[in-house]
C-alpha cells in the first residue's frame, strides 16, 4: 500500500480532484481518502512516482509515508 499525507486537502472537492488525479495516473489503483486525517491510501499502485507527481500537478503537496 502507498500512503501520502496531503495537508492541503481540505474538502470533498479536493477528495474528488485527488481521486481523479490518481486514477488518471494509474487506472488500476484503488484510492481511499481520509479527509479528516489528510491521508490518501492507494492499493494496487504500479507507478508510485507517477501517482505522487499527478497529485502534485493537481495542485496538492503529497508527502510519502512509506
Ligand atoms: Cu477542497
Amino acid at each position: 500500500m502507498l500512503e501520502f499525507k496531503v495537508e492541503d486537502m481540505t474538502c470533498s472537492h479536493c477528495v474528488s480532484t485527488i481521486t481523479k488525479a490518481v486514477k488518471g495516473a494509474d487506472p488500476k489503483a484503488s484510492v481511499e481518502v481520509d479527509l479528516k486525517g489528510h491521508m490518501v491510501r492507494i492499493e494496487g499502485a504500479s507507478d508510485a512516482h507517477g501517482i505522487e507527481q499527478a497529485i502534485r500537478e493537481a495542485g496538492y503537496t503529497p508527502v510519502p509515508k512509506n
